[in-house]
């Protein structure tokens, strides 16, 4: 049994819970972080959540622990075998991390946790069309970011990517993208883990935050 420290609607929990769920494993998630707060012994030094137990492996940072599920329970299906599959995967793993986080992560904090307009977010929501349209030209040449299959390097982007098309802004022509996201909605295991509403403003992000507290 895998435990899950980290709510529901937290992007980089979600990861961790559609992993969990694309492997069949067994969970027990509880509510830590946002509102719920910590506990006082909670194993992770940076106050963040996930955080992930699995025996006696305590283990945080998002990207960390989708990729040690992979590895662990999932070879051959989200983990590839082959070597090259799995480097493009980590590649797109390293983008979510870094560009387009930075793109992204702001803009969805600013629309929806502090209420700001599209009007005064122009400039991130340019920045986040920029990253997305980058990644509609490689969608363009496979079905998922490392080939013909589901794999480790669709888990963080397209985790992200659910908030990304149902936000109220504009966004650009992303037929490659809103193909691989149709593709991702047929999953189960997104649906469950991902597919979370989260509201459109700071007090709805709230309650939905309450709403979704002791689902599995
Ligand atoms: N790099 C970390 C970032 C974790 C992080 O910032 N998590 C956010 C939620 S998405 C968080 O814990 N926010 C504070 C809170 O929920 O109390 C990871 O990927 O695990």
């Amino acid at each position: 049994m895998i435990k899950v420290m980290g709510r529901r609607n937290s992007a980089n929990v979600q990861k961790v819970m559609w992993a969990l769920g694309e492997l069949g494993l067994d969970y027990q998630r509880e509510d830590v972080g946002g509102t719920f707060g910590y506990p006082a012994n909670y194993p992770n030094p940076n106050q963040v959540v996930p955080t992930i137990q699995d025996g006696d492996l305590t283990l945080w940072e998002s990207n960390a622990c989708v990729r040690y599920l992979a590895r662990q329970y999932g070879t051959g299906s989200l983990w590839p075998d082959d070597p090259i599959s799995l480097a493009l995967a980590d590649q797109w793993m390293e983008w979510q991390r870094s560009d387009y986080s930075n793109a992204y992560f702001p803009l969805f904090q600013r629309k929806i946790k502090s209420n700001e307009s599209n009007d005064s977010l122009k400039g991130q929501i340019e920045a986040a069309a920029r990253v997305y349209r980058q990644l509609d030209v490689h969608l363009g040449h496979q079905p998922y970011v490392a080939g013909d299959c589901l794999t480790v390097g669709d888990i963080p982007v397209g985790t992200c990517t659910y908030r990304y098309m149902t936000m109220e802004i504009p966004r650009p022509d992303l037929p490659n993208v809103a193909a691989w996201y149709q593709r991702l909605t047929e999953r189960p295991a997104f649906v469950k883990h991902v597919m979370i509403w989260y509201g459109t403003n700071s007090a709805q992000w709230l309650a939905e935050e309450s709403g979704n507290a002791d689902i599995q």
